[in-house]
């Protein structure tokens, strides 16, 4: 008996998990049940603490963190995680997918194999993707009835390269802030806007602040549930199996937690008194974009990837 618990003791592996949201948030409910399932999977051999709130660093910092094995579980935005797998901008481009559907279309069959395995070849395995949404423009001293009211406007971002190439496009000035810090930079009028999808724009209180919502759905794009390669090679081909499926359904939970908290957020800000309006026609704005996609459609790293994605 005591051999045997000894054994099992020793055989029992802690691993860590980096979340940038807080808890009751659609991707931190969906890590918590991959942690479970994978505790139950593997008859509790692996146990999975998830760190919420961005405690363990913030987002490019856990990339780098993830990417050298220091921590083996994270759910990255499709953003920041580009920058380490620069294969994977084509993702992060305006305009791109009409919707979430339209994404997982894709993402589900092929093309997510070959996004997937490009980010292996970087250092992280995926093990489901999950809904990034579509995210538009908010600010806070500002009514913007078209994106030209943006113009000269500072716009938070994210610590990434594509994103702040975005907003340079709209004569916007770029303020790229980690996420923790955008509700203070609103408040102290750092910055004018921001950008994000409408379970953030709740669930940070950027809503408090900006009340003004430029509805554009500029980008929509996914977010990764993802171990460290380090962690992967170290599995048995059973053990890698129920950690999949335990990320396989881990993203359909998110899914669905996502679109009831989209729906929710809409209402609790509306209520806030947060008014939105709504891009008449995206075109002018697309066309604004042009130079980004010339430039990822000229670079060989993204340009199969995007031929597929335009032609369906
Ligand atoms: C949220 C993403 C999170 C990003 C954040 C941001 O889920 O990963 O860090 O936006 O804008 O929607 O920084």
């Amino acid at each position: 008996m005591l051999a045997l618990s000894c054994a099992s003791a020793s055989a029992q592996t802690k691993l860590r998990a980096w979340n940038i949201h807080p808890d009751g948030y659609p991707v931190t409910e969906a890590m918590k049940r991959f942690a479970s399932l994978v505790e139950q999977n593997t008859g509790g051999r692996y146990q999975i603490e998830v760190f919420s709130n961005a405690t363990l660093g913030d987002q490019p910092k856990a990339v780098q963190m993830l990417k050298a094995g220091e921590v083996d579980v994270a759910e990255f935005s499709s953003g920041p995680l580009s920058d380490a797998a620069p294969g994977l901008k084509a993702l992060n481009l305006p305009f791109l997918f009409s919707d979430s559907a339209h994404m997982f279309k894709h993402l589900d069959g092929k093309l997510g194999e070959r996004f997937a395995a490009k980010l292996q070849t970087a250092g992280f395995v995926v093990l489901g993707w999950y809904d990034g949404g579509g995210r538009s423009f908010y600010c806070a001293s500002r009514t913007i009835n078209s994106f030209k009211d943006l113009a000269g406007a500072r716009i938070r971002v994210q610590q990434s390269e594509i994103y702040i190439e975005m907003v340079k496009l709209l004569q916007a000035t770029p303020v790229a802030l980690p996420f923790k810090d955008v509700l203070g930079a609103l408040e102290q009028n750092t910055v004018d806007c921001a950008e994000n999808n409408m379970p953030s724009f709740e669930s940070t209180g950027h809503y408090k602040v900006a009340k003004s919502v430029y509805v554009t759905n500029h980008v929509v794009s996914p977010e990764a549930l993802v171990v460290s390669t380090k962690l992967w090679a170290s599995l048995s081909p059973a053990d890698k199996a129920a950690f999949s499926k335990a990320g396989t359904d881990s993203a359909t939970l998110m899914r669905e937690l996502w679109n009831k908290r989209v729906a929710s957020a809409i209402e609790t800000v509306t209520k806030q008194g947060v008014q939105f309006v709504r891009v008449k026609d995206v075109a002018p704005m697309v066309r604004r974009m042009s130079p980004l996609y010339g430039k990822y459609m000229a670079d060989p790293s993204t340009r199969e990837e995007l031929l597929t994605i335009i032609g369906n």
